[in-house]
């Protein structure tokens, strides 16, 4: 092993992208397993593709045991930080490395690793280079054959990527499994497992007839855990066939859920990796949010078998090119099978959250990064999340049979290969006579596009006026932006609430209007009275919409908007105003009657979305609100919000309680009504526990509760200061759960989130709890990604939040640098805080540069702030 003293990291920039001097057509890996000291042989056939007869392999925290070139020891090579540097080479040949690596001391989790007593690797983006000195890019794609050896009773089950060709036992109780990937593949999607789990099989039979084993691996005794995993699976590989026209292409589908995981999940060709969050759900410790997430993230790995997988990425800085178009394909799967218009009002809160906050954010870059340091800080909202909201643009503006027409001549063209986001947008282009010459620029432009909106009535002329300017702010690293292609969907409606035509030139116009000046102006005809406009509806940009509404206009959108994400985002809306004139006053602001009215008629509606009834009475979060100021005055946002919270409750209490009780639990199920209901029931018990009266009611629900989602739903509701049983509750709660960590998440974050400065005692209590481990990212990212996301204590005058959260990142940083550099973005934005924050956030950045074992990861983040 190689000690790991400190380079100073390098960054890495787009525009240097060359290809390799080599490429390797196949790879041929051996795998002798043992927990302290596990040896690959790597055998490579490798062509050259230049005249350029050297080759630099990638490589870290290997011991190197011996390389021959066409079968002879090769002495030709140099060995330096990172890399294996081999000259003189022949223009064919075969390579041969031998390597070690320690599993067992691997905690940061990336390469090959131990998780619980199982074996498992993790290679995106550049995990591989620690299993094997290898190309570790994703533009070299190789045909991959494993073979595995282990212990045959601690490993019965030995699994890599593709089909199994071959098997057999050793005479020394081992055994072995050799499998064949048919199809060529970057490294970064190869996988290993070896362990002993229950397996839970079954199969699917593509529309081509072809049979398809499924089987999903899990610890022993969690079988029934699995089914929805297995439920989710198949519906995703039949609507991807019904909606996108593609199928899977190999004879089996494992999927293996593991405790110890940095992410979600990974796509690994055939043998799909994922956090047993995401696999793992019965009635009684799932709640539905997370039977939600577990469709939601089996459907984005098995769709990237076509977007990523089938066409991969030529560089990291396309990684776009797979997450936002995979994310824009999950997304869809669970509207077409969920409710389209709460997967709607989910994602827009992503990105006008944390997406608008990574943009205003040191570390903000365009969807497609220009410059990187650690690829592994690049897995992020803007990439994902932003990724996605451009290619929705890209089908509002094309319309589904034009779009999928794009996704059929990008398969024609790229199958196979490793492709670059132009290359995706030229097919969209190409397929649909649709001009995205300017619209391109969203792939390159960081930062979020400030859209104002201003009108005019002309009551002489009958027209009505909208001057729509659109704005950039300069971001972090970049400061010129141009005039973006941004459609606009609108709607007019008249004082009763019904649809005004849109009329220019005599025309009846569509409702998407298509931005691509730095001004428009629009001169509806024919109209009669000052209407009411609906803005961007749908969401149809990832912008912020400046318009001044005033509070009447927002109660009739509220009301009689033809579209539900307009009703709800028309309800966000008005809460905003009242939130602003308290942050700008200092004072509390009381809703009008006119504004409780229009709640009550939202919350007692019978005919509606009882889930999308919750959605429309929540206020936006506080994480999105900071993103409204500048300068972020903590102490009035958070007063501002409890007001208004108070203020609902108070206001609608009888209606709030009726609704709670009409809404008593069912018989369980899992239907979209049946989360609606229980969604409804816990909103307004979380409502009601702000009136300090309702301790009974929770008390009630958390003990006759048949279901997690009720159960943690009066767990959340008890998470306040004006509740006497929150801590019997959670001591009941851990008592049933203590032995199951993922259950026990639920509890982590409760006492993270804890909504007062005495979360950080309850956070350094739970430390100590027998189901925390510093060493699981599962649960890390509750208790500590809990308290860092609680704006009450982590912004706690005396700096108390921060200090803690520098040195739990210290720590992390010697154990997963990955974890540590996802929990460390709130401290990066210490520059729009008040002096005093702002000297002690910045303190603990300057206390981490400092540290001369500073990983990658956290480098990059705090030299962006600190710049
Ligand atoms: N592609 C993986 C993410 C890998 C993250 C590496 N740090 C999961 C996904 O997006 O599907
Ligand atoms: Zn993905």
């Amino acid at each position: 092993m190689k000690d790991a003293s400190p380079i100073q990291p390098t960054a890495k920039y787009r525009k240097d992208y060359a290809a390799p001097s080599y490429t390797i057509t196949s790879v041929d890996l051996r795998f002798n397993l043992h927990e302290t000291a596990t040896q690959v042989i790597a055998t490579s056939q490798l062509k050259a593709l230049g005249c350029d007869d050297t080759l630099e392999l990638q490589g870290e925290q290997l011991v190197l045991k011996g390389i021959t070139v066409n079968g002879s020891q090769w002495s030709d090579y140099e060995e330096k930080e990172g890399a294996l540097i081999l000259s003189n080479l022949p223009t064919e040949f075969e390579l041969v490395i031998t390597t070690e690596t320690n599993p067992k001391a691997n905690t940061a989790l990336e390469g090959l690793y131990m998780s619980g007593g199982a074996f498992c690797t993790q290679c995106e983006a550049e995990g591989f280079r620690r299993i094997t000195y290898f190309l570790d890019r994703p533009d070299v794609l190789a045909k991959y054959t494993t073979t595995v050896e282990a212990d045959k009773a601690a490993f019965p089950f030995l699994l890599s990527n593709g089909n199994k060709i071959a098997q057999g036992d050793t005479s020394n109780g081992r055994h072995w499994v050799t499998w064949q990937d048919p199809h060529p593949k970057p490294s970064y999607l190869f996988a290993l497992v070896a362990g002993d789990f229950d397996q839970l099989v079954d199969t699917f039979t593509t529309r081509s007839g072809n049979q398809v084993a499924l089987e999903i691996f899990v610890d022993k005794g969690n079988l029934s855990r699995a089914e929805h995993a297995m439920l989710s699976l198949k519906n995703s590989m039949k609507w991807d066939e019904e909606r996108f026209g593609l199928e899977y292409d190999l004879d089996i589908y494992m999927i293996v859920a593991v405790d110890f995981f940095n992410m979600g999940a990974m796509e690994n060709k055939g043998l799909n990796v994922f956090n047993s969050k995401f696999v793992l759900a019965d009635q009684d410790s799932a709640t539905d949010a997370d039977y939600l997430g577990i469709e939601a993230v089996i459907g984005h790995e098995y769709f990237h078998n076509w977007t990523g997988n089938r066409v991969t990425c030529r560089d990291w800085f396309q990684l776009s090119l797979k997450e936002g178009l995979t994310v824009f394909r999950d997304q869809e799967f669970s509207s077409d099978l969920g409710s389209r218009a709460v997967n709607r009002v989910n994602n827009v809160s992503v990105i006008r959250g944390p997406q608008f906050a990574e943009d205003a954010s040191p570390m903000s870059h365009p969807i497609r990064p220009e410059k990187v340091i650690e690829m592994n800080n690049f897995y992020t909202v803007t990439v994902y999340e932003k990724g996605s909201e451009v290619i929705r643009m890209i089908h509002t503006l094309l319309g589904e049979s034009k779009f999928q027409a794009g996704i059929k001549l990008y398969f024609e063209r790229h199958d196979g290969t490793a492709a670059t986001c132009d290359d995706f947008v030229a097919a969209m282009q190409d397929a649909s006579g649709v001009d995205l010459s300017q619209f391109k620029l969203w792939y390159s432009q960081s930062g979020t596009p400030i859209v104002t909106v201003k009108d005019h009535f002309d009551e002489q002329a009958q027209t009505y006026s909208l001057t729509i300017a659109q704005h950039t702010p300069e971001t972090a690293t970049q400061k010129d932006k141009q005039p973006l292609h941004i459609p606009f969907d609108i709607e007019l409606y008249d004082d009763k609430g019904d649809v005004v035509p849109l009329i220019i030139n005599e025309k009846q116009q569509p409702s998407l209007l298509q931005l691509t000046q730095a001004s428009h102006t629009f001169v509806f005809e024919n109209i009669k009275h000052k209407p009411t406009p609906s803005l961007l509806r749908e969401f149809t940009a990832p912008v912020k919409l400046e318009y001044d509404y005033t509070e009447a206009q927002l109660v009739l959108l509220m009301k009689c908007a033809t579209n539900e994400v307009a009703r709800w985002d028309a309800t966000q809306s008005l809460m905003g105003l009242y939130i602003k004139q308290m942050v700008e006053s200092g004072q509390t602001v009381a809703l009008s009657d006119k504004v409780l009215e229009a709640l009550r008629s939202i919350l007692t509606d019978k005919q509606a979305d009882k889930a999308l009834i919750a959605e429309a009475l929540l206020p936006p979060p506080y994480n999105e609100v900071s993103g409204w100021y500048e300068q972020v005055d903590v102490d009035a946002i958070l007063t501002a919000l409890d007001a208004l919270r108070l203020d609902i409750a108070t206001n609608l209490e009888p209606q709030l309680k009726a609704v709670y009780l009409s809404l008593s639990a069912q018989q369980y199920d899992i239907s979209h009504q049946s989360m609606a209901r229980r969604k409804l029931r816990n909103v307004c018990l979380r409502y009601l526990s702000r009136t300090g009266n309702y301790d009974e009611e929770i008390k009630a629900q958390f003990e006759s509760s048949d279901n997690m989602t009720d159960s943690s739903g009066a767990l959340i509701a008890a998470n306040t200061e004006t509740v006497s049983v929150r801590e019997q509750l959670m001591q009941a709660f851990s008592d049933k759960w203590s032995d199951n960590g993922l259950v026990m998440d639920k509890w982590f974050v409760l006492q993270g989130q804890y909504p007062s400065i005495q979360a950080l005692d309850k956070v350094k209590a739970a430390l100590d709890h027998s189901a925390f481990s510093m060493q699981n990212p599962n649960r890390v990212r509750n208790l500590i990604g809990g308290f860092i996301g609680n704006p009450y204590a982590f912004h706690a005058k005396d700096g108390s939040g921060y200090r803690f959260t520098g040195e739990m990142l210290a720590k992390l940083n010697e154990s997963n640098p990955q974890v540590a550099s996802r929990l460390i973005d709130p401290l990066l934005k210490f520059a729009r805080y008040d002096d005093q924050r702002k000297a002690l956030m910045k303190k603990e950045l300057e206390t981490l540069r400092g540290n001369p074992n500073l990983a990658r990861d956290l480098f990059e983040k705090v030299e962006a702030a600190l710049k």
